[in-house]
């Protein structure tokens, strides 16, 4: 069979592209499309083929852009047969075999959070997803608010994190920018009105998608981006996706989050109480001295506190 790959979905609708030929088709699904039960953590990380006649519990799933799939063509009607097993998913949005999460901060309306953007890396940390941090609206600020930012925020690309200014209304900073999208899957991600779409139409003018500005004009509220799509860009996809008000955990455990930072799990070995020590109330806590020092951004630490507390209070409400 076939190969493809879907990068649209309207409905029930699927854009699919042959990954050798490259001409594009739309599609239907066929039938039922089969995942195999791997492992009793309820996780579905391999489909069942053909062949396969092991004795696991199968589901039901729907293609999501980004999946690799097998699908034949019946008298002119196309149709996917199977979905090949995927790399990672996420689920809002709805997009497979993703490389990286472009996210995305404006400066002001809305401001930049540092609350949100450890709140960000701590997800895409436990996801196993490779953040990419974008500031936006460089404009809208002074030059020397915005290097008091980018000073606080040097502290992240000194953990490995990748960040990049960019004013999407002028087209600023996108010369270095549009190097990151090559031959990977980018999904943009972010809260409503930081720009997310704006910069999409910067990169493809020819897309002319609805952003806040015009969709408010033509009086539609607020959420524009409707179906799924992945647009191709300088030999990578991306997916743009509307944006939330508000995000939660799904973490539960103090542990696991403290796990997730990688500052942290690097300084724990000389905490007092080594890989035990939750660096909250423990004496001789190396994270808290590094706090202290100016090693580790103050607002990153408040913001873990900040963190433990939210963990704990699910655990009341479930
Ligand atoms: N001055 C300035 N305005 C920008 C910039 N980027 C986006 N905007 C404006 O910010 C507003 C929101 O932009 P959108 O692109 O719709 O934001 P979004 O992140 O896609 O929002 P949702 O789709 O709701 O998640 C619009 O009025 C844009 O014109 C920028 O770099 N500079
Ligand atoms: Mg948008
Ligand atoms: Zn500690």
């Amino acid at each position: 069979m076939k190969k493809a790959f879907i990068t649209k979905i309207i409905s029930n609708q699927y854009t699919i592209i042959d990954l050798e030929t490259r001409v594009s088709y739309i599609a239907e699904a066929r039938g039922k499309l089969r995942y195999m039960k791997l492992n009793k953590n309820d996780v579905f990380n391999k489909q069942i083929t053909r062949k396969t006649k092991k004795e696991t519990k199968i589901i039901q799933i729907s293609p999501k852009i980004g999946d690799n799939v097998y699908y034949t063509i019946d008298h002119d009607q196309v149709f996917i047969e199977e979905i090949l097993p995927r790399e990672n998913e996420l689920v809002r949005p709805d997009v497979a075999n993703v490389d990286q999460v472009l996210l995305v901060f404006s400066i002001i309306r809305p401001d930049f959070s540092f609350y949100l953007l450890d709140k960000f890396l701590i997800i895409l940390q436990q996801e196993n997803l490779t953040p990419i941090i974008v500031i936006s609206k460089i404009d809208l600020i002074e030059n020397e608010k915005l290097e008091v930012l980018k000073k606080q925020l040097s502290y992240y690309e000194s953990l490995g994190y990748e960040i990049y200014y960019v004013n999407s209304k002028q087209k600023i900073g996108f010369d270095i920018l549009e190097d990151i999208f090559k031959h990977k899957i980018t999904v943009l991600a972010g809260q409503t009105g930081v720009g997310k779409t704006t910069l999409l139409n910067a990169l493809m003018p020819h897309l002319g998608l609805k952003t806040q500005e015009i969709s408010f004009a033509l009086g539609r509220g607020k959420h524009t981006t409707r179906h799924s799509e992945l647009y191709l860009f300088n030999e990578g996809y991306i997916a743009d996706t509307p944006g939330f008000s508000k995000i939660e955990f799904s973490i539960f455990y103090q542990d696991e989050l403290k796990s997730l930072y990688p500052d942290f799990v690097k300084l724990a070995p000389a905490c007092k109480f080594g890989y035990n020590c939750m660096h909250l109330h423990e004496p001789k806590c190396a994270v808290k001295q590094a706090v202290e020092n100016h090693e580790i951004l103050q607002s990153r630490y408040d913001n873990y506190v900040q963190f433990c507390q939210e963990i704990e209070q699910q655990k009341v409400k479930y």
